[in-house]
């Protein structure tokens, strides 16, 4: 068999040939039409199986969940069909088993956020320009290739369950509020609509100043609240169905509150309250830090603690991960274990700011298990942040979680061709965040890659299933399920974060510390290497962040002897001679994870190599060169950090691993401002 060139447009929505199928429904509407449409273009059952998509209140269903058996669908709502029936194909095309089960999602809102901004370009996007905004002045124009495209990309989160999307930048611009953009987020919401996700926006919280005429944005003024309730009363009329804001106020030089001396309390509410005769609801972001003493990993949950209990129940606070910012490795953020009475949704990095961008192959699905799964201990053992934020610890009236989008223009919307494994698992995760990430890996690479056509039982491969599973499928999966702890490996092992050169996020700069440079954005802040040894030291003799978690955890984290590993230099400041569990001191541990990162690419060179019969030419080369760059850049910052560090602990490298090849001279210079090799 000819294994066609893909550009990966088609993502995990392989067209196989469908055999034919009846279906009956009990209703119609546009979304219903689209669940009976997918079944009869991707029907892979029995041929003339009879499938019935029935539409009927069952207290056992909540929300969009539905029934499903291998031959009907039920649901209370039509999405719930749409969502049964999107599960129904992925179970036949994965050969998965159907029982008769009740699905029900674990988050009710399952949002990407955009970064994109109105010119087009997109914050920590590497996939090419902006799905949704085009640059030039026709950029508020709609044309037939957007709205196929649009429809194409609602389809997508569909077949995974993602329900919403917040189309502009958090570090927003006031223009989104003006007529012309409200006009075109009308045109994006009617083409998603059908496929059930919804719209919201990010906003600039000065904006009646900035393009309202009034003198201040002060969120307890009168003509500002007015102001703010006319602009949403506005955005209904033309989007009946409208989601909410996305608020990034009082954060990173943004405006907010507290220009005005009030708290974000006050903010989110005011905005609530807006939204109230709507339905509509405000997520308030927490991600919060000033240039101060305190150290950052302290300051949202500083901010945020004494407001809960404070926030209209249209509010949700949208919390990232970890409490600095998408780190290869962060503790999650005390926050999740800490607000009790408020909403909290968590905020996934989709995008790879801090994991490669679209050059480094990681799939994250792990990275965001072990957030989820992890113990906050708030209502005692086993107050997971999965359970602390879906509802089932604490009654919400809304339950969310927000995944910042890797998509762009280019062919294949996510840059690397694994990348789109992050935008799937996000949306399987948003939808059940009990699967595992092996079983989403297995789901995603058959639905990508399988190049057997089930309803034709002759088998035109040059090869059998078997030898696909073994020598692709097996291989590749484990490729992805080890590839991120390959990235923390050779960036920052042991819980060393922040160690980037500049703003770029990419290559590394441990020794990033320009005298004029604000202290918490270079790298000096976070290591804090001397003679005596590296690390953070967040216990009661130093910045005391761990405080924030609750017990045992807190003192698990405080005593270096039980102190995870792996985010040892997280919360302590070790010795360079420090002996750790495996008998070895730090420094050779260092130099071993840095070792072992760089090794762990050369052997997924080796696996994509050897896949090289099981895949389309054009999808083998562009991942074979991604990995090439990828091993490079490893091996760059295993140099770069062991030299440096080397300059503090002045031991030597281990002698049984490879030597460095980089000069640090060199690539103090190189990587400071644009990543090595970029392509
Ligand atoms: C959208 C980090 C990123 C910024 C991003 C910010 C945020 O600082 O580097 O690009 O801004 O987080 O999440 O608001």
């Amino acid at each position: 068999m000819t294994l066609h060139s893909q550009n990966g447009h088609d993502i995990w929505l392989q067209n196989k040939k469908a055999k034919p199928v009846n279906v009956t429904t009990s209703k119609q509407s546009s979304t219903i039409d689209i669940a009976k449409n997918e079944l009869i273009n991707g029907w892979q059952g029995p041929e003339g199986a009879t499938i019935a998509l029935t539409i009927k209140k069952d207290k056992s269903l909540h929300k969009d969940g539905f029934k499903i058996t291998s031959t009907s669908i039920q649901a209370n709502t039509d999405l719930g069909i749409l969502y049964g029936v999107y599960d129904l194909l992925r179970r036949q095309q994965t050969e998965t088993s159907i029982k008769d089960e009740t699905i029900n999602p674990s988050y009710d809102r399952r949002i990407l956020n955009h970064w994109d901004n109105p010119n087009g370009s997109i914050e920590r996007g590497y996939a090419g320009k902006s799905l949704f905004w085009h640059y030039g002045k026709d950029s508020l124009a709609v044309t037939e290739s957007d709205i196929k495209l649009w429809k194409e990309y609602a389809r997508i989160n569909a077949s995974v369950g993602i329900n919403g999307a917040v189309l502009n930048n958090v570090n927003a611009s006031p223009m989104m509020l003006t007529q012309g953009y409200l006009e075109k987020v009308k045109a994006i919401a009617d083409v998603l609509r059908p496929y059930g996700v919804k719209t919201y926006i990010s906003i600039k919280f000065s904006s009646p100043s900035l393009i309202g005429g009034l003198k201040t944005s002060d969120p307890l003024d009168a003509d500002v609240i007015k102001w703010w309730n006319n602009k949403v009363k506005d955005i209904y009329k033309l989007i009946p169905d409208f989601g909410g804001f996305l608020v990034k106020a009082s954060s990173e030089g943004q405006p907010g509150p507290q220009d005005y001396g009030r708290t974000h309390a006050d903010g989110a509410n005011m905005l609530a309250d807006a939204f109230k005769p709507f339905n509509g609801i405000v997520m308030w972001r927490a991600f919060v830090y000033s240039a101060n003493d305190e150290d950052r990993a302290k300051q949202a949950y500083n901010e945020f603690i004494n407001l809960d209990g404070k926030f209209r129940d249209n509010v949700i606070i949208q919390v990232k991960n970890g409490p600095i910012d998408f780190q290869p490795r962060e503790p999650f953020s005390p926050l999740f274990g800490a607000l009790k009475k408020t909403a909290i949704m968590p905020e996934l990095q989709i995008t790879q700011e801090y994991l490669g961008h679209s050059i480094h192959l990681a799939y994250l699905a792990p990275m965001w298990k072990e957030f989820l799964d992890s113990d906050t201990y708030q209502e005692g053992k086993g107050s997971t942040v999965a359970k602390t934020t879906d509802g089932s610890l604490f009654d919400q009236k809304i339950s969310a979680i927000a995944g910042v989008a890797n998509t762009g223009l280019d062919n294949n919307w996510t840059g690397h061709t694994f990348a789109q494994s992050n935008w799937y698992a996000f949306g399987r995760l948003a939808w059940n965040h009990e699967l595992s990430s092996e079983q989403i890996a297995d789901e995603w690479v058959k639905l990508t890659f399988s190049p057997f056509d089930l309803s034709n039982s002759e088998n035109k491969a040059d090869f059998s299933k078997s030898d696909w599973s073994n020598n692709f499928l097996k291989p590749v999966k484990q490729m992805m399920l080890d590839s991120r702890e390959a990235i923390v490996d050779y960036m920052m092992p042991l819980g060393l974060h922040h160690i980037f050169s500049a703003n770029e996020h990419y290559g590394p700069g441990p020794w990033y510390g320009p005298a004029r440079a604000r202290k918490d954005w270079t790298s000096l802040y976070y290591h804090k290497a001397d003679s005596l040894g590296i690390g953070f030291d967040r216990t009661p003799t130093g910045s005391n962040a761990t405080i924030q978690y609750e017990e045992p955890l807190r003192s698990q984290l405080n005593n270096i002897e039980t102190c995870p590993e792996n985010v040892l230099l997280w919360f302590h400041h070790v010795p360079w001679d420090y002996k750790m569990k495996n008998g070895k001191t730090l420094w050779d541990n260092l130099a071993y994870r840095y070792d072992a990162g760089v090794k762990k690419v050369r052997e997924f060179q080796k696996i994509w190599d050897m896949s090289k019969p099981y895949v389309d030419s054009k999808r083998f080369d562009e991942v074979q060169s991604k990995l090439r760059n990828q091993s490079r850049n490893a091996q760059v910052w295993k140099d770069a950090c062991l030299l440096y560090f080397q300059e503090f602990s002045n031991i030597p490298i281990p002698y049984d691993i490879e030597r460095p090849m980089h000069d640090l001279e060199d690539l103090k210079i190189s990587t400071m401002k644009r990543p090595l090799d970029y392509k």
